[in-house]
């Protein structure tokens, strides 16, 4: 992961005097150590990360769309070398490649652009985005001061700048880059390269400086980077962690603000809170002097394909402020925006302001900045993380939430806190959309096991799989013919380097075992009963992704490492026996999952036998309507899954959570994947799957709840609207309103509290303090609408239920 992200303030006499000094190259876009300079205006920049292969391009128009109204100003995505250039010299830029379609699509809607090409990207991408026919050229040291590294990292990020240059698509040609990344997260390696590493580092920045672009380019986790190449921050917590910009001419960018975390096979997923996310952002900006932040992800999106790196499951950062399939994941999108919009409303005094800051309290400062028209703009920030602190600012008392920081774009009116959550939040649930549990519409094929017999590909050791497969397949068939004299029970040892092994003796699968992320060996033992004369041995070993990261990857192995038999006393280690090779599956090769392909195999009626490694096939009609579509494989084992001849990617079902849950049960059918009717599903099954358990889901946002309160008061967003209209209604006036998404309409109401109903809208009940008129006004003022709007006063409810209580509002309401 990486990303491009500043926040930085300077004095009014620092400004100017960077100013003059400047920063980089670059005709339009320049930069000081307060922020971009674009068009000679400084820049307070919210940047969110969507990478186009990780969505379709019918979906693009909307998440940045979405991304816009979300109050970010810029939309940065990597550059996947491996889609790019599958082979030397071979370009693809069709489809989901289409990385200048995606680029004119986020001009169009008026947003910037970080392009952000590496051309190592990690990204939990395979192989970090390297294409994998690096890996055998003579001499190649990957990310290295090496000439056959060198050329070929040349070679690419030329191609992308003369292609970007070729459609006008910097800024400083009238497009809308305005920032490109060269390597990413070099730091993290780099004494792995000893003294390779700073020569490489030098001679990235000079190279990528020499493609002039016309704009500046930055390199993350690079404390060092090279003047004019601005070094930023990646991380969760830039605001506290970041050392700041090596030269006081650089503005302090933070490149991968991460939403969340990414997700692997056994992890729990850790959601990160809108609220800590936007505590971050905010002390980024006063204390790093912070001007441009990005979300690592805004958008994650779904690993189509063999597209994830190793252990990293199909779907990516679905926790964003947009999930997976695009749809708003509030409160955290609405949390943000508000935030966004808070601080643009007083982006002019923070970047050309003069700031000061001092104490409030033991552990509670304030940031103000000071126009010279009389501007006055503050943050004021409590640490503590554990108690709420009263301040006094400008002769005003101010309650500040534990780890929170309010924004008064006046100095006066707190338009924002980071803790107080009054944007609407959103359940998304699925609804079963056409059931696939009934035999008939199944077919099934085995796979075949191949025996030595079978096997062209011959060597007296055991080989590396990457280095064997060259990324064509997941899997690697280890097999050998085991001559033995008399019927007997041995001991079977398979070491692994990875990632996953089924051993299969005779055609019987004898066991099956796997590594974990970043801990991808393991051993399997087992006993297996052997005959006189040949037995078959034939051992799957199966990738799940290539590695993304770390020093020297072309170096990296996977597959089998020994192989070992005990028969009473007697070991015979077979490590160096005669092994033949199979790469990939034989329903691989004969492309089982596309329409013309399936008619290469003899399909037969499905049965429910306990067999592994079988291909399952039945067809569906697509969902009605517009609602995104995703294929429940809680029912199956490991494998991959393909709609009409595109794969959805790797499933893994029996990978368990220490919660004792999948890591993924629901996997996304792009719309754009789907005909109206007989949509081709094919299955991989490694292990023992139950395909009348899968499911076509449609997945939509079914609930929406808001609770305002006193001491909650609703939204920035319309804050100088509703300061302006102040006096229209009495006191705490501004209206609170619940909308449903896409086509929906509220249809229920579920909950209703006007008065002081406790906890929050994740967890909520009546309070001792209740207008028995909320329901019905709430009812009448919302049922059958898309939207409605509440004024949020006793009037409204026919009274005050109880005078002198602080009051609140929560709703929740059904959408359908
Ligand atoms: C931020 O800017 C202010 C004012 O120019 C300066 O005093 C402060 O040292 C800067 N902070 C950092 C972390 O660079
Ligand atoms: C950008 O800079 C170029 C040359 O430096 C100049 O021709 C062009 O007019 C500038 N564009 C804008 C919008 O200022
Ligand atoms: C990349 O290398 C190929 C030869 O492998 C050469 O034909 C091509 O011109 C190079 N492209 C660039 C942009 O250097
Ligand atoms: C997975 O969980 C382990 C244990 O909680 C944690 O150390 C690790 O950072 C997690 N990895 C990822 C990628 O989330
Ligand atoms: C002002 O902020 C800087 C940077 O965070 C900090 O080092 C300094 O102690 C602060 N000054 C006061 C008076 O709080
Ligand atoms: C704060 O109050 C004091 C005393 O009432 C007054 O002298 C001072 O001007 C006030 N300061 C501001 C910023 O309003
Ligand atoms: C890869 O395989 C080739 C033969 O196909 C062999 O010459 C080479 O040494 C292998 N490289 C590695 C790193 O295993
Ligand atoms: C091993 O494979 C050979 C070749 O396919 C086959 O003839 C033989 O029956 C197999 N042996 C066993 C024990 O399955
Ligand atoms: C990696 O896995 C192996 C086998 O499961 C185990 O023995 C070893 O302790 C693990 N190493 C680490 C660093 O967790
Ligand atoms: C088998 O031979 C390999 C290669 O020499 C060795 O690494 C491994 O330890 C041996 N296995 C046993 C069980 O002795
Ligand atoms: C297996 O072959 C490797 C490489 O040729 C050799 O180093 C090793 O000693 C051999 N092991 C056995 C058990 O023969
Ligand atoms: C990074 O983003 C998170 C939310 O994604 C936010 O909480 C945090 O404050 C940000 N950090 C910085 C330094 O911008």
């Amino acid at each position: 992961m990486t990303g491009c992200r500043w926040l930085w303030w300077f004095g009014l006499v620092a400004v100017v005097a960077t100013a003059a000094v400047g920063g980089a190259s670059g005709g339009n876009v320049t930069y000081d150590g307060r922020s971009l300079i674009i068009d000679g205006q400084r820049k307070l920049l919210f940047s969110g990360s969507i990478h186009y292969p990780r969505s379709t391009p019918d979906m693009w128009p909307s998440l940045i769309s979405k991304a816009k109204l979300g109050g970010v100003d810029a939309i940065d995505t990597y550059v996947f070398w491996n889609l790019h250039e599958p082979q030397p010299g071979q370009y693809d830029f069709s489809g989901r490649r289409d990385i200048v379609r995606f680029i004119k699509e986020v001009q169009s809607q008026g947003l910037y652009v970080c392009l952000r090409i590496g051309p190592f990207i990690e990204a939990e991408w395979n192989y970090g985005g390297l294409p994998f026919w690096l890996h055998d050229v003579p001499n190649i040291v990957f990310r290295s001061d090496n000439e056959p590294f060198k050329f070929y990292m040349k070679n690419f990020t030329t191609k992308i700048v003369d292609l970007m240059k070729s459609e006008n698509l910097f800024a400083s040609q009238g497009g809308p880059i305005i920032l490109s990344q060269i390597e990413n997260e070099y730091q993290n390696v780099e004494k792995a390269f000893r003294d390779k590493g700073p020569p490489y580092v030098r001679w990235a920045a000079e190279t990528a400086v020499g493609l002039n672009t016309g704009v500046p380019w930055v390199m993350c986790k690079q404390d060092d980077a090279p003047d004019p190449v601005i070094n930023a921050c990646n991380g969760q917590r830039c605001g506290e962690t970041f050392v700041g910009p090596n030269s006081p001419n650089k503005p302090a960018i933070w490149t991968e603000n991460w939403t969340h975390f990414y997700d692997i096979y056994g992890n729990i997923t850790k959601v990160r809170s809108a609220e800590d996310i936007a505590y971050q952002v905010a002390l980024f900006m006063v204390k790093m002097n912070g001007s441009y932040i990005n979300y690592y992800m805004y958008h994650g999106g779904t690993n189509f394909g063999r597209t994830a790196s190793a252990f990293v499951i199909t779907s990516y950062y679905d926790q964003a402020p947009l999930d997976e399939y695009g749809l708003i994941r509030q409160p955290k999108w609405g949390h943000l925006q508000e935030l966004h919009a808070a601080v643009k409303l007083c982006s002019q005094t923070l970047l050309y302001g003069l700031q000061t800051n001092f104490s409030l309290g033991a552990r509670q400062d304030a940031y103000v900045y000071s126009g010279d028209k009389g501007e006055c703009a503050a943050f004021l920030v409590n640490t503590d993380g554990v108690n709420n602190a009263d301040v006094q600012f400008l002769n005003r008392t101010y309650q500040l939430p534990p780890k929170s920081i309010s924004i008064l774009p006046d100095c006066k009116t707190v338009a924002f806190n980071t803790d107080k959550v009054s944007t609407q939040f959103s359940t998304r649930s699925r609804q079963l959309a056409v059931k696939l549990d009934s035999p008939e519409i199944w077919e099934e094929c085995d796979e075949v096991i191949p025996v030595f017999d079978d096997t062209s590909l011959r060597s007296d050791l055991l080989l590396e799989q990457m280095n064997t497969t060259k990324d064509a397949s997941d899997y690697l068939w280890y097999t050998a013919s085991y001559q033995q004299s008399e019927d007997s029970q041995s001991v079977i040892t398979v070491q692994s380097r990875g990632h996953v092994l089924r051993a299969f003796v005779n055609g019987v699968l004898i066991g099956s075992g796997h590594g974990i992320y970043r801990n991808t060996s393991f051993t399997l033992e087992t006993t297996v009963a052997l005959n006189s004369g040949v037995n078959n041995i034939s051992l799957l070993s199966i990738m799940v992704g290539l590695p993304d990261s770390g020093a020297h990857m072309e170096r990296r192995a996977a597959g089998l490492q020994t192989v070992s038999l005990q028969e009473n006393q007697v070991l015979k280690n077979l490590t160096n026996y005669s092994w033949g090779y199979q790469v990939g599956l034989l329903g691989e090769r004969l492309q089982l999952y596309t329409e013309e392909g399936s008619n290469n195999a003899q399909w037969n009626k499905f049965n429910s036998s306990l067999q592994p490694l079988k291909w399952y096939k039945s067809k569906f009609d697509a969902p009605e309507g517009t609602d995104p579509v995703a294929l429940n494989l809680g029912s199956m084992g490991k494998g991959e899954a393909w709609i009409n001849g595109q794969s959805i990617g790797r499933y893994w079902i029996s990978f368990l959570t220490p919660d004792g849950s999948p890591s993924q049960i629901w996997y996304h059918i792009p719309r754009s994947f789907l005909k109206p009717t007989d949509n081709l599903l094919v299955l991989f099954e490694e292990e023992i799957g139950n395909p009348l358990g899968i499911s076509v889901d449609t997945v939509s946002v079914t609930k929406v709840c808001r609770h305002v309160s006193d001491s909650n008061p609703p939204p920035v967003a319309s804050w100088k609207r509703e300061t302006l209209n102040e006096n229209k209604d009495n006191g705490r006036t501004p209206k609170v309103r619940l909308h449903c998404p896409s086509k929906t309409k509220i249809s229920k109401i579920l909950f209703a509290s006007f008065g002081s109903p406790s906890g929050d809208c994740n967890n909520y009940a009546l309070g001792s303090c209740h207008s028995t008129n909320s329901r019905a006004v709430v009812e009448k003022a919302c049922l059958g609408k898309k939207m409605c709007s509440i004024h949020w006063s006793d009037k409204k409810f026919g009274g005050d239920p109880c005078p002198g209580t602080p009051k609140g509002l929560l709703i929740e309401a059904q959408c359908q």
